[in-house]
């Protein structure tokens, strides 16, 4: 386990809870370990981490940010990237990412919302990141492109790397995600550092993590698992990781071999199966495939093992909770459950009433500890009404535990449709297509998709003043909603089936739509596996 270590903590540093200093505690105590391998440039070692991340601190301190305010950044995936998450750490900065596919439109929702004292953002979009600035108060915008360039790191180069990291308490939040809300507007989860300190510790030990390990990372950084799951797994075993922009079957294939463990979305396992150089001999040295954010296929687990030999690692989290249940290491690990809950994380499952049903049976999983959240920003009302008097939090999945306490996700109380790993608020969506001309009314409906595992669907009536088309609605929402909320396939229809009550039936919805993505399996999964 974690070895203790001086490499990028100062020396003079005061006894701190900050992530930062937990994280510097147990890395690599070798300067000359390699914490990011990277395809197209020379390593990042855990020696480069204290001082590139110091100089990155001061420079948001120079921009007027102080300790507790919110750096929102929406940058692509780049080790400069990750310096600027464990900068904000080391300030005492609030790190917000955004997901790099918002419009203009999310982005202002967010800038208003948040209220950072600085912007970071793609050169591509600092003019209108500053215009968007301009009207919600944002004291700074930054730059940083995917290769590192930007006004950040060229202040940076110039910056002085002395001041020690801010000292932090358990209770002081380290980030807000924004994951959105069945009322079609995001909510903000405000994660302390204890909540992912304790995640991290806990994760890294629990999966065997060692500095033997590396980690391929091709997942996004700007959610929990990219970010937090696998950063803070590899750094809290000074493990090695195999940094790729993105997730593309040939590069991962390429570099296998190389690695110990992956971490993915099941959208990854699937494509990875589309490929013939997925063998057991490509993965020999793989000791750990770990899957999460959306359910795996039970066939895929299968497929997965019969090609492989490997047995694939489910396990479930929450951005609001980070990791609550994983199948084990070294025990069984059963396809289609989720494992158990993770060493000091409490699960149970509930009915409506809120009393815990018999084993067995199912009901909506709550989940307590020290990894969950602090509560939504700015939002009290919506943070009680999540929590219970017992501090657990309601998750809004259904799920059945057994005699043994292990735990299968089997549904969602939740309106809410996972694709590729993403989550998209069918209220959201109904809102911006309700929006368009031409339409009076339209539901927004999750159906199995071979590629992104639910493909998010739009049901639309129109208002009868003119013809639609579902390619003009699709046109209308293209610049207010993020690619992978637009719905991959649009009907229009002449009413929206109802219940009694006047509900719109979206049961009925997806079963009627249930196989319009069959047509899509081979091509897709052939086009994603080269
Ligand atoms: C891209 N597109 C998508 C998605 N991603 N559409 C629906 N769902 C998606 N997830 C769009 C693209 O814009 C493109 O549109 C078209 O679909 C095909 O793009 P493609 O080349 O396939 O995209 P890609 O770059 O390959 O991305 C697919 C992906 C990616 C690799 C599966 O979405 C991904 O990395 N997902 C991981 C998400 C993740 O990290 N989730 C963790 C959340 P067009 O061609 O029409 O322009 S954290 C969480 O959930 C909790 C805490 C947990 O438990 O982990
Ligand atoms: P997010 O808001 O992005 O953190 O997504 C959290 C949601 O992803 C959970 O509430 C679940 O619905 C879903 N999820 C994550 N992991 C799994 C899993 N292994 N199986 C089923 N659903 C999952």
């Amino acid at each position: 386990m974690p070895k203790s270590s001086r490499i990028f903590p100062t020396e003079s540093a005061p006894m701190s809870d900050n992530l930062y200093h937990i994280l510097a505690s147990c890395a690599s105590a070798d300067p000359d370990a390699v914490f990011l391998d990277l395809a197209d440039a020379p390593p990042v070692r855990y020696g480069d981490i204290d001082h590139r991340a110091a100089r990155l601190a001061r420079v948001l301190t120079e921009c007027g940010a102080v300790p507790d305010d919110r750096i929102v950044v929406q940058v692509e995936k780049s080790p400069d990237a990750v310096m600027l998450y464990l900068a904000c750490l080391r300030g005492g900065f609030v790190f917000v990412p955004l997901n790099t596919s918002y419009t203009a439109a999310e982005r202002r929702f967010f800038l208003e919302d948040a209220k950072p004292s600085v912007f970071v953002c793609d050169p591509a979009h600092a003019e209108t990141g500053v215009v968007t600035a301009e009207n919600t108060g944002v004291r700074a915008v930054m730059t940083l492109d995917a290769a590192g360039r930007g006004t950040l790191t060229a202040a940076a180069a110039l910056a002085s790397s002395e001041a020690p990291p801010v000292v932090r308490h358990k209770v002081d939040l380290a980030a807000i995600l924004y994951t959105s809300g069945t009322t079609g507007l995001p909510k903000g989860a405000m994660l302390t550092h204890e909540n992912l300190a304790s995640n991290a510790l806990m994760l890294a030990r629990y999966w065997g993590f060692t500095s033997d390990d590396v980690l391929l990372h091709a997942l996004p950084i700007f959610h929990v698992h990219g970010l937090f799951v696998a950063l803070h797994c590899a750094m809290c075993s000074g493990a090695r990781i195999i940094f790729q922009k993105d997730f593309k079957v040939p590069a991962v294939i390429s570099r296998l071999l190389d690695a110990t463990v992956m971490m993915g979305v099941p959208t990854f396992y699937t494509r990875l199966l589309g490929s013939p150089a997925l063998t057991a001999g490509s993965a020999q040295n793989i000791r750990l495939f770990i899957s999460g954010s959306a359910p795996l296929l039970e066939d895929t687990f299968r497929d997965f093992e019969a090609r492989t030999g490997q047995r694939i690692l489910e396990r479930y989290g929450m951005t609001e909770v980070g990791m609550a249940c994983s199948n084990p290491l070294d025990g069984e690990r059963v396809a289609g459950t989720v494992g158990f809950a993770m060493p000091g994380v409490l699960v149970r499952s509930v009915d409506k009433t809120g009393r815990e049903v018999p084993r067995g049976e199912v009901g909506v999983l709550e989940i307590s500890g020290p990894n969950v959240f602090s509560g939504y920003w700015k939002l009290p009302e919506k943070t009680a009404e999540e929590f219970r008097p017992d501090g657990y939090f309601i998750s809004g999945d259904m799920a059945r535990i057994d005699e043994e306490g292990r735990v299968s996700i089997v549904g969602r109380a939740k309106d809410l449709i996972i694709s590729g790993g993403f989550n998209v608020y069918p209220r959201e969506v109904e809102l911006c297509l309700d929006d368009v001309i031409g339409v009076k009314e339209s539901a927004v409906i999750g159906v199995p998709h071979p590629d992104f595992g639910e493909g998010v669907t739009g049901i639309v009536v129109p208002d009868g003043t003119m013809k639609l088309d579902p390619n003009h609605v699709l046109a209308a929402v293209g610049d207010k909603l993020a690619r992978f909320k637009q719905p991959k396939k649009i009907f229009i229809v002449n009413e929206l089936p109802r219940n009694a009550m006047g509900k719109v039936q979206k049961k009925a919805l997806r079963n009627r739509y249930a196989n319009i993505y069959e047509e899509v399996a081979d091509s897709a999964l052939t086009r994603n596996s080269r």
